[in-house]
């Protein structure tokens, strides 16, 4: 098999013969098989929040934050789903990852998962793109089970897709859980790949947590036995379960910042790095800098109007957030101008003088990027280039008509309208 090969086709958006997904999931499931689940790396390397199938957008951040191998980097988890390119999105990391394996490291996000994948976006898109088919859907969600949960940098920055838990006291409690299996619905690997921050979690604890009426630390102590964890566990649950609360997302929890401070001192951490939240300047910091959500899709969904970040980490006290907005849209158009694989022979990356002007410039990306592609391109392919034409009729349940008059709350706390609601008064919006 022909790594670079597959990797000229991939960068140009084409899909790989369901024959040669299988053969690069199984080695890349051998290689994944030896790591911990808490993997260690160093500085420089660059940490990636979300990309949702954002592939253009993805290639976007390629070229604003340097290719693989010349930059290193760590994603965050969360490849699939949402966007229209899931596949294309996901085979590009898992076909960098064998070819680069010490260059580019994969954490496993909520969404790589069988369960979710049916629902957001990723099953139908692999039927579509290969012939109503599942397999692909199979081999790529099998792969998912071997992706790590955690990641360590310089000994100090602890990275995790979503928080903690108040099952996990300790870095040791992550690495004997047994991850090559579905996310489950609860318990410590859940919480990981789930839980978010809660700025304000402490000022609201007198009322939530009134033990008369709200029933929550009783809740945490039950999902804690059912995971049967030691009485250690259950100590630092007792002690914390005023700062864990259960999450509106209807799986994990939010955590304040005195979990954060004890986590961090138990384990010789000194902040933590995650993804998971919609972000709408790319990143937030809460806690004073304690946790960082890095977000890297910019307009999600192609519509929420946010910008993406990447977090270039120079050394453990010297970084910079590198902010970035969508692929002008004559790049996404150029790959799919439908559905089909009928893509243009344009490879982005074989123009090695395109490619290291953008990288000269990354603030002013978007604009040098519009200037520049269009040099690449003859008038009249520039005009009958529509604007976003095929965007929305794929999003797998992602309704602006649901979203707007749906009145029935509560009731799916995984429906867009749902955490729309509980995102309304919040900086950080809740998406899955
Ligand atoms: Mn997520």
């Amino acid at each position: 098999m022909e790594l670079d090969r597959c990797l000229e086709l991939l960068y140009r958006g084409r899909l790989l013969p369901e024959v040669t997904i299988e053969a690069l999931c199984f080695k890349l499931k051998e290689m994944l098989i030896k790591e911990s689940n808490v993997i260690h790396i160093s500085t420089p390397v660059t940490v990636v929040g979300d990309m949702h199938g954002q592939f253009h957008d993805m290639l976007e951040m390629f070229r604003i934050g340097g290719k693989i191998p010349d930059t290193n980097y760590l994603f965050l988890g969360d490849y699939v789903d949402r966007g229209l390119y899931s596949v294309e999105t996901i085979m590009l990391l898992i076909t960098l990852k064998l070819r680069y394996p010490n260059r580019i490291h994969l954490l496993r996000g909520n969404h790589e998962s069988r369960q979710i994948t049916q629902s957001y976006g990723f099953y139908t898109e692999c039927l579509n793109k290969y012939g109503g088919s599942s397999r692909v859907w199979n081999l790529i969600t099998d792969l998912f089970d071997y992706l790590v949960l955690a990641c360590i940098i310089d000994d100090e920055l602890f990275c995790v897709h979503g928080g903690l838990s108040p099952n996990v006291q300790t870095i040791d409690q992550i690495r004997i859980i047994d991850r090559f299996r579905e996310i489950p619905h609860d318990g410590a690997m859940a919480d990981l790949v789930w839980s978010d921050p809660e700025e304000n979690g402490m000022n609201t604890r007198d009322s939530s947590f009134d033990n008369s009426n709200s029933g929550n630390s009783n809740s945490n102590r039950n999902r804690n036995n059912m995971n049967g964890n030691s009485d250690i566990a259950e100590d630092f649950l007792i002690e914390t379960s005023e700062h864990f609360q259960v999450s509106p997302r209807g799986a994990g929890y939010t955590f304040g910042r005195s979990v954060v401070e004890k986590f961090l001192q138990l384990n010789g951490m000194d902040r933590i790095y995650r993804a998971h939240q919609l972000c709408s300047e790319g990143y937030q910091v809460y806690f004073g800098g304690l946790v960082t959500t890095v977000w890297s899709a910019p307009n999600y969904c192609y519509r929420c109007g946010n910008k993406a970040s990447i977090l270039e980490l120079y050394s453990r006290d010297s970084f910079y957030f590198n902010v970035f907005e969508e692929a002008p849209e004559i790049r996404r158009n150029t790959f799919h101008n439908d559905s089909s694989n009928n893509i243009s022979d344009w490879n982005p990356l074989s123009d090695t003088e395109y490619y290291n002007e953008e990288m000269l410039t990354p603030q002013s990306s978007s604009i040098t990027t519009r200037k520049i592609i269009s040099d690449y391109f003859e008038e009249d392919t520039l005009s009958h280039i529509s604007r976003r034409n095929n965007g929305f009729s794929l999003l797998q349940g992602f309704s602006e008509t649901n979203e707007l008059n749906e009145t029935n709350m509560g009731v799916d706390v995984f429906s867009d309208s749902y955490q729309s609601k509980s995102a309304s008064n919040r900086r950080v919006e809740y998406f899955l």
